[in-house]
């Protein structure tokens, strides 16, 4: 990557070039000045981020914000399986069960239909602050609503279930009461008919104007806009019609949420109920990622998630001092990440805890670690993040 001031020049002169388009949500992430600068946190850790040539995650430093899309080269990456490497001439988008004309779409099948672009910022369920908040990105999607190529197949009355398989493959452990059984599967993932017919979903086979990296899903992924990673399927082979619900690995066991509710709180009380789900929707969550010293003041700046519920309030807390409103910036889209920024003025030398919370219209308040105590397992963290970080 170009050191910061040749990447600052470059910035400036692009933002100069495009005036005042909206390609540069300029707004929230002002083009830097003379003599701004990042401040520290101290809360990362010394390996975060270093490039391990075994892990198949992809980490985003979310201290590289610097505006509503993250290019395709540091959008965070999850494959649990292998990377297909996919000839975009040979590909085949199977449509199969409960269709009336079960179809091969090609790659240029898909992109003859209309066109949508579609910003949509997501995390994968276990992002959270065990590591640094970096499996997140935001980028503009381009592909097809899945509507549309459901409509076009034709969907017959007893589906009710559609299944997306992605192309790669390998052993996944299925346990069924004392056996455990190593069985090759495709990656899995499923939604309700009525789930894939809204007019959220898109097969995308571009990210910001590019077409998919291999690492993306190249050359066709699907796109749900508003729910956790794991439901965005890449290398996407076949999507199957069924009546009844899938249970797959990545839809039923690998992931989900088992969390204590009722009672006085604690596990062994009878009055505790234990709630198992599915992985789909994002819960309400903020983060602060980044802070900028500018002359005597400080910018915060970080980003919301959830699942499109319009907000009410980002709020940011310095220590224990108030809670002071953030500014949302208007370039935000329901489906992309919500920057958001706060004025930090008179902040003093020192190590400094900051901290965010967003509320949303329907009264939902992203809530303190405390409050997911008895969530077991670490899926779907949404908990407020103190930061520390060190003003100099
Ligand atoms: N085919 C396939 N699709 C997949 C996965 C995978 O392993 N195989 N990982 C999922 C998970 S868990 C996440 S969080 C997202 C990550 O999307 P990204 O790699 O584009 O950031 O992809 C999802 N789609
Ligand atoms: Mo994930």
């Amino acid at each position: 990557m170009a050191p910061l001031t040749n990447r600052r020049e470059a910035l400036r002169a692009a933002m100069k070039a495009v005036a005042l388009t909206a390609a540069i949500p300029s707004w929230a992430v002002p083009a830097p000045a003379q003599g701004e600068t990042d401040v520290e946190f101290l809360d990362y850790p010394k390996t975060f981020g270093a490039a391990n040539p075994n892990s198949t995650t992809k980490v985003f430093d979310i201290r590289k914000i610097d505006g509503l899309i993250t290019p395709a080269d540091q959008f965070f990456a999850i494959t649990h399986l292998n990377q297909p490497e996919i000839d975009a001439a040979k590909y085949r988008l199977k449509f199969t069960g409960w269709v009336r004309k079960p179809a091969d779409l090609t790659l240029d099948d898909l992109k003859k239909m209309k066109p949508v672009d579609l910003v949509a910022g997501y995390e994968c369920s276990g992002n959270s602050s065990r590591g640094m908040q970096g499996l997140s990105s935001c980028g503009k999607f381009t592909g097809v609503p899945l509507n549309a190529v459901l409509k076009h197949v034709g969907v017959m009355p007893r589906a009710h279930e559609v299944v997306f398989f992605g192309t790669d493959k390998g052993a996944q452990d299925v346990v069924f009461r004392q056996q455990t059984f190593k069985l090759d599967q495709q990656y899995g993932r499923s939604m309700t008919l009525e789930n894939a017919m809204s007019p959220e979903p898109i097969l995308a086979y571009a990210l910001n104007g590019e077409p998919l990296t291999r690492r993306a899903g190249f050359p066709v992924r699907l796109i749900m806009p508003g729910w956790y990673g794991v439901t965005n399927v890449k290398w996407l082979s076949e999507i199957h019609l069924q009546q009844d619900r899938y249970l797959g690995n990545y839809q039923a066991r690998w992931y989900r949420s088992v969390r204590g509710v009722g009672g006085t709180g604690e596990d062994t009380d009878p009055d505790t109920q234990w709630v198992e789900t599915e992985i789909t929707r994002l819960q309400l969550k903020s983060v602060v990622a980044r802070i900028r010293k500018s002359g005597g003041s400080h910018q915060v700046i970080g980003f919301v998630l959830n699942d499109g519920t319009p907000l009410k309030a980002v709020e940011v807390k310095v220590d224990d001092g108030p809670w002071h409103k953030a500014t949302l910036d208007p370039k935000n889209t329901r489906y992309s990440w919500k920057l958001f920024t706060w004025k930090w003025d008179g902040a003093t030398p020192g190590e400094h805890t900051v901290v965010s919370r967003v509320t949303d219209v329907e009264g939902t308040v992203q809530p303190e670690v405390a409050e997911l105590k008895r969530k077991k397992t670490f899926l779907q963290d949404n908990a407020q993040h103190p930061r520390k970080v060190k003003i100099t």
